[in-house]
């Protein structure tokens, strides 16, 4: 099916080169699904529309049922194969399709992807001609099931089928991210993983460099600083190269080095190269604390969504800036990618800029006593043979090991989350977490691995943080329980978070939030005044401040964001310290002083 796990993203370098194939498709819903049978691939698309890539189609027209559309979806262009391209290899490359796919070159199927936050590709070297055009049809589905990461169930409605899941955020679907086509030479290189490290003023930088037909080729590395000036050379597939002097990377202080991998043949020609930043740093768990560098860190920021109007969950460089400039305007240090894997130019940046990431799976909404009847259908047991099961289980770990695999070498990831408020008291619970945590580990031994923990298993009825490396904790004292009573919240807040706090092990608050409607205000402290949500927050600083082992604070959220209708949402989630098209609420300000020492 897919190598999801031994590819590295597309990249121009003196001999690799990509084109990016964003812009208008063809499109068009099949909700019979009969197109593959019909062999839709085979030519123009029957009746399709145009639609935008990357962006959610659902936003895009206005049709109710495209928006809230559950099945296949069909998408399609052509494309010309650049005529210098003789004697390469060509892939396919899909920065993400949710939430599954499969693909087809002409009239070859080259892929399928299960997963909607994370790449794939296809060799489709066979298929192209280099100067000629080529038809690149991509099946999407976007059914959530109980075999799915995220799960949910289509359940008979009076007007037919409807998609139900227990995650608080709008299931947005499509293409979201960039597609490409990439040629790289034959002998290639496959695959770079690379741990650091130091000691004193000396860095160390561990690589392991996978290869393809590469026979009596020899693997060369090069590092160079920021400057370009060169630090530190290696040859062979592995080694460790040393760092004098080294800058190191800092929370703030996104400081990269260049390492340039080489495939070169016994004349000293290179065959193909490849970069990678690096950014030099450690990371540790020690008693209560989380050291990076050896320093003790405490995490300031947000739980995110990607989610904006009109291109929902897809990725743009203009909302990705001004993101940025708001976490830094607000003294953010860190963010977790709640709730699946973000786009990589998101890493990338965060990368850049010194920002610290908690990079989490699209395990979401594993937990159907959540919410009461409000997130979707009720009525179902989390973990049974018929609903997660060892087969979502399965799903679950390639999840695990597709973000692992993306994000390795990303010095502003810091932790893993392997999974958001699960169901985490029950035996059934236990035995399905457990192995995921082996998962994560043998992927990656050199981050901590947690899971982010629900209110409804509180400390002394969670089954599964005994496995994790770092607590983390969303709660709502003061929101969804003692609502409105700022005072019982304390009491019950402090009560719960000193048992945590006896653990021995640091933790990190993921999720605390009001919902708050801009420019709604009040004199007395109201739930969905602005007002409320600054004193809502206050109250949980005073919680933690009184706390040793907390070592994080990640408001829920950072912006409003869209969700499925109902009950509790007016126009989606109004936890947002921003609004949705990012202006500050009074809680932004409040923030504001209390993270950024300058303000
Ligand atoms: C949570 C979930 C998050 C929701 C949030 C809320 O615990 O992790 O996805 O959006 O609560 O606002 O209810």
């Amino acid at each position: 099916m897919t190598k999801g796990t031994t590819m590295l993203r597309p990249q121009d370098t003196s001999t690799r080169e990509t084109k990016r194939l964003d812009g208008l498709w063809s499109f068009e819903l099949d909700g019979d699904s009969a197109g593959r049978d019909a062999g839709w691939f085979r030519g123009p698309l029957p009746s399709p529309r145009d639609m935008a890539v990357p962006a959610s189609f659902n936003d895009l027209t206005a049709d109710a049922a495209v928006r809230d559309y559950v099945g296949d979806i069909w998408y399609q262009r052509t494309v010309r194969v650049p005529r210098g391209w003789t004697d390469q290899r060509v892939v396919l490359h899909f920065e993400s399709a949710t939430h599954r796919a499969t693909v087809w070159v002409d009239d070859h199927e080259v892929v399928s992807h299960e997963g909607g936050y994370t790449p794939f590709e296809a060799d489709v070297t066979e298929f192209v001609t280099p100067g000629e055009e080529v038809r690149i049809t991509a099946l999407v589905n976007n059914t959530l099931s109980f075999q799915s990461i995220p799960p949910g169930v289509i359940e008979d409605t009076a007007a037919g089928k409807a998609q139900r899941y227990w995650h608080d955020f709008f299931n947005f679907a499509g293409i979201h991210r960039s597609v490409w086509l990439a040629a790289t030479p034959q002998a290639r290189i496959e695959n770079l993983t690379v741990v650091t490290g130091f000691s004193g003023d000396v860095g160390s930088v561990d690589f392991a460099v996978e290869t393809a037909d590469s026979d009596g080729l020899e693997v060369r590395t090069v590092l160079r600083d920021a400057a370009g000036r060169e630090v530190a050379t290696g040859s062979g597939a592995t080694g460790s190269l040393r760092v004098d002097d080294v800058h190191l990377w800092a929370p703030g202080h996104g400081y990269l080095y260049d390492l340039e991998v080489q495939l070169v043949d016994d004349t000293g020609v290179v065959l193909d190269t490849y970069h990678q930043s690096v950014g030099i740093r450690t990371v540790e768990v020690r008693g209560t604390e989380f050291l990076i560098n050896g320093d003790p860190f405490y995490f300031k920021g947000f739980g995110m969504h990607e989610d904006h109007s009109t291109i929902g969950k897809a990725h743009s460089p203009a909302h990705l800036v001004q993101d940025f400039e708001l976490l830094d305007w607000i003294g953010a240090n860190s963010f977790r990618t709640s709730h699946y894997p973000y786009s990589e130019d998101v890493l990338d940046y965060a990368d850049r800029h010194g920002i610290v990431i908690i990079d989490e799976t699209a395990a979401v909404g594993l937990n159907m006593g959540l919410g009461g009847g409000i997130f979707g259908g009720q009525g179902y047991t989390t973990f049974s043979p018929d609903t997660i099961n060892e087969t979502t289980r399965e799903v679950h770990a390639q999840a695990i090991r597709e973000l692992i695999a993306r994000d390795k070498n990303h010095p502003s990831v810091v932790l893993w989350s392997i999974a958001n408020e699960p169901e985490s008291d029950t035996e059934g619970a236990e035995d399905y977490f457990r192995p995921l945590f082996d998962v994560a580990r043998e992927a990656d031994p050199s981050r901590p691995v947690g899971f982010v923990n629900v209110m409804l298993a509180p400390h002394g009825s969670c089954r599964v943080s005994q496995f994790a490396d770092v607590l983390m904790l969303n709660r709502y004292y003061g929101w969804y329980v003692n609502t409105g009573d700022l005072a019982g919240a304390e009491i019950a807040w402090t009560e719960e978070l000193t048992g945590w706090a006896s653990e021995g092990k640091p933790i990190i608050i993921t999720e605390y939030g009001a919902d708050t409607l801009a420019g709604n205000h009040s004199l007395t402290p109201q739930p969905w005044s602005e007002e409320y949500q600054v004193d809502y927050l206050d109250m949980n600083h005073r919680v933690f401040d009184a706390c040793e082992a907390v070592v994080g604070e990640h408001v829920w959220n950072f912006a409003d964001f869209a969700t499925t209708s109902g009950i509790m949402r007016v126009d989606g989630n109004k936890k947002g310290a921003f609004t949705r098209d990012r202006k500050p609420k009074a809680a932004a300000f409040a923030l504001r002083r209390r993270w950024r020492k300058d303000a």
